[in-house]
């Protein structure tokens, strides 16, 4: 199987460009479906150790089903299919000028939740146009087992997030198991407190977010297999303007810059989307780091990757399903 790997502000994404399986006709989303129904061995193998880290996003490249886009991408982690990504699209955008299938200019990328736009800026630069994001529930009030009262907003920028101002401590690199930890409890206690995204989708991924001394807002992203985004999570803080855009605390066209918890940064900005919601843009960098053969030999007991990442848990696993 041939992969080129990248990082985004920090955060790495695999694209996997032959040797996947076969995932039939269709939409993106209809063979997103297809993977995970039938070949989770196939995606653990890629993004579980020892191959992968709970930290790593697979980009698999399909044709699209829509006129006139660049590539169709299924996202995945080691705990299962991501609907969007914005570090792996960015991280992506990046792979494909590398291999020189793009030219600077905007691309469209057909992915399982809609059509996303590139502009590749340069050749360690791009910005996703995303898809319309908008917050599902405001003010969430949480009781978190030992660590007391937290209340956020549940909103939606790709993937499902919960975003609280409230810190178990600082915003800082040497918290991370601390703020690891703390992530993980409030994500079960919204799932033992019965908060869902629409649709009753589980809520993956936690946002802590707290000061900066040079940019908007720093955060602390909990991912669905129990790491931290290293980057700032497009998709994150596209559900973050979304609630800053309804409480009127942003206006469209206006530069919101976004820290993560190992100091990179996006910057943001948002229109108004045509069905009422926010458009936002996030732009980044990325480099490649690596260019892959990966193998899988039929006696490896670890060919389909070694179970049971941090986030592993009884919603993650009804995800999977
Ligand atoms: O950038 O959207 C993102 C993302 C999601 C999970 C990791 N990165």
């Amino acid at each position: 199987m041939r992969v080129i790997d990248s990082h985004t502000e920090g955060e790495p994404t695999r694209v996997i460009l032959s040797g996947a399986p076969d995932l039939g006709s269709g939409s993106v989303a209809d063979r997103a479906a297809v993977l995970a129904r039938d070949h989770a061995g196939f995606r653990d193998g890629v993004v579980r150790e020892p191959r992968g880290s709970e930290a790593l996003v697979a980009a698999l490249l399909v044709p699209a089903s829509q006129p006139d886009c660049a590539a169709g991408v299924i996202y995945f982690n080691a705990i299962g299919n991501l609907g969007m990504c914005g570090h792996a699209s960015i991280g992506t955008a990046i792979t494909l000028a590398h291999l020189g299938r793009i030219e600077p200019g905007t691309h469209r990328l057909e992915t399982p939740v809609g059509l996303v736009t590139v502009a590749l800026h340069g050749p360690d630069e791009a910005s996703i146009t995303n898809v319309e994001s908008y917050r599902l529930h405001k003010d969430v009030a949480l009781e978190v087992e030992g660590l007391g009262r937290f209340t956020g907003d549940i909103a939606w920028g790709g993937n499902w997030f919960f975003i609280t101002r409230d810190l178990p401590c600082a915003l800082e690199q040497a918290n991370i198991p601390q703020l690891q930890a703390a992530t993980l409890r409030i994500r079960r206690a919204l799932e033992a407190q019965g908060w869902t995204g629409a649709g009753g989708a589980w809520i993956d991924h936690i946002i802590l977010l707290g000061p900066s001394g040079r940019a908007d807002a720093r955060n602390y992203v909990l991912c669905p297999a129990g790491s931290h985004d290293r980057s700032p999570c497009g998709t994150g803080t596209s559900a973050l303007l979304a609630c800053l855009a309804e409480d009127g605390r942003l206006a469209p066209g206006t530069e919101w810059v976004q820290e993560s918890i190992i100091g990179s940064s996006y910057r943001l900005h948002y229109t108004p989307g045509p069905e009422g919601r926010i458009v936002p843009v996030i732009r980044g960098r990325a480099w490649v780091t690596g260019e892959a053969v990966l193998h899988f030999a039929p006696s490896d007991p670890y060919a389909s990757g070694i179970p049971g990442p941090a986030g592993a848990s009884p919603a993650a696993a009804k995800a999977r399903a």
